[in-house]
């Protein structure tokens, strides 16, 4: 009995020692001390033992049994600061270890450009106004005075969405909506993305528009010449050359459409203003009676003007590009160039 003690404590000793992780720390915990273990056998077996043995035994069955549950204890305790410090060391960071740097992004040209052109504007005393790009017949064409058969209304030039809606092809709709909400004195700008059939080297299907208006009473085609010449300097340049050319819009009338001189060869003539010296930029016009029926104003009262113009053929001669497609791209090697 004293032999199977003896011989029970090495193996059990070696096995806890032994054990690598604290699940198998726990199965031979098991296999030793639990209840169908090998020491509960060896106490079963001192049934057979004498009466004076008996005590004798079982003391050293006691020792034992302390002995293995005090190396348990040291064991597990051993094995969880191990399994901490492997977790530990696997976890570590640098915290001295240069961090990335987060790179700063830029504004779109076309974002430049409408601020420019909004701040200005702005200074004039223009409100700035927006609206919704999927937008009804009545504001995108009734209202503007562009009748049923008009091309514009075609399949071929606007996009439906259903009989009654389009992606707006101008931001004139957020004019006509302005002026249901105001009463004159009235100055707005509506900067905003428009939609038209058209794709091409120098037409994209989505492109960026501002267009503004001024109702008050007596508004003369003399103010808007002199606003639109003032805006086109502080944008362009001072000495800029500056023309009105008689034109049509089913939303004024009279129309016009305005020239600068051109930016690139200053008006000797070059392969962007095709030989003439001059580039056409904006179209404008005293709006017409009809539109003012339809915002309920009274035309016998009030008079204004209005005007538009797309931001990629600006933007364009301003940063000097040259390839329509480089604003819809989102390259950031292109992009990148108007950090400011
Ligand atoms: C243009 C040219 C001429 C224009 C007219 C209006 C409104 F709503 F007031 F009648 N908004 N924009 C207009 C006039 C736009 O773009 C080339």
């Amino acid at each position: 009995m004293k032999e199977r003690l003896q011989q029970l404590q090495e193996e059990a000793l070696a096995a806890l020692q032994q054990a690598a992780d604290l699940k198998s720390l726990q199965d031979v915990r098991v296999q030793i001390l639990g209840k169908k273990g090998a020491l509960t056998e060896v106490m079963k077996g001192m049934r057979a033992l004498s009466v004076e043995e008996r005590p004798v035994v079982g003391s050293l069955v006691n020792t034992l049994k302390d002995r293995l549950e005090t190396t348990f204890v040291v064991r597990q305790a051993e094995l969880k600061k191990q399994t901490i410090a492997t977790k530990l060391a696997s976890e570590k960071i640098d915290v001295t270890l240069p961090g990335r740097r987060a790179t700063a992004g830029s504004k779109h040209p076309i974002t430049l450009v409408t601020e420019d052109v909004v701040d200005i504007f702005t200074r004039l005393g223009f409100s700035v106004e927006e609206g919704p790009e999927i937008e009804q017949d009545f504001y995108n064409f009734e209202a503007l005075n562009i009748p049923k058969d008009h091309p514009a209304r075609d399949m071929q030039d606007t996009f439906y969405i259903s009989d009654d809606l389009v992606l707006r092809t101008h931001t004139s709709p957020v004019q006509v909506r302005s002026m249901l909400k105001k009463k004159p004195p009235v100055r707005v700008i509506a900067p905003g993305t428009v939609y038209r059939r058209d794709s091409d080297l120098t037409h994209s299907p989505m492109f960026h528009q501002i267009e503004g208006f001024l109702v008050d009473d007596k508004v003369t085609f003399g103010d808007l010449k002199g606003v639109l010449t003032h805006f086109l300097k502080e944008f362009f340049g001072e000495g800029l050359g500056v023309r009105f050319r008689p034109s049509f819009f089913p939303f004024t009338e009279p129309s016009a459409e305005v020239d600068i001189a051109c930016v690139i060869c200053g008006g000797k003539g070059c392969r962007v203003c095709s030989g003439t010296g001059w580039l056409e930029i904006l179209g404008c016009g005293m709006i017409d009676p009809a539109v003012f029926e339809s915002v309920d104003y009274d035309p016998a009262t009030y008079s204004g003007f209005a005007f538009g113009m797309g931001l990629e053929r600006i933007a364009m001669l301003r940063y000097g590009v040259n390839d329509l497609r480089l604003f819809f791209e989102n390259d950031l090697r292109f992009l990148k160039q108007f950090n400011v």
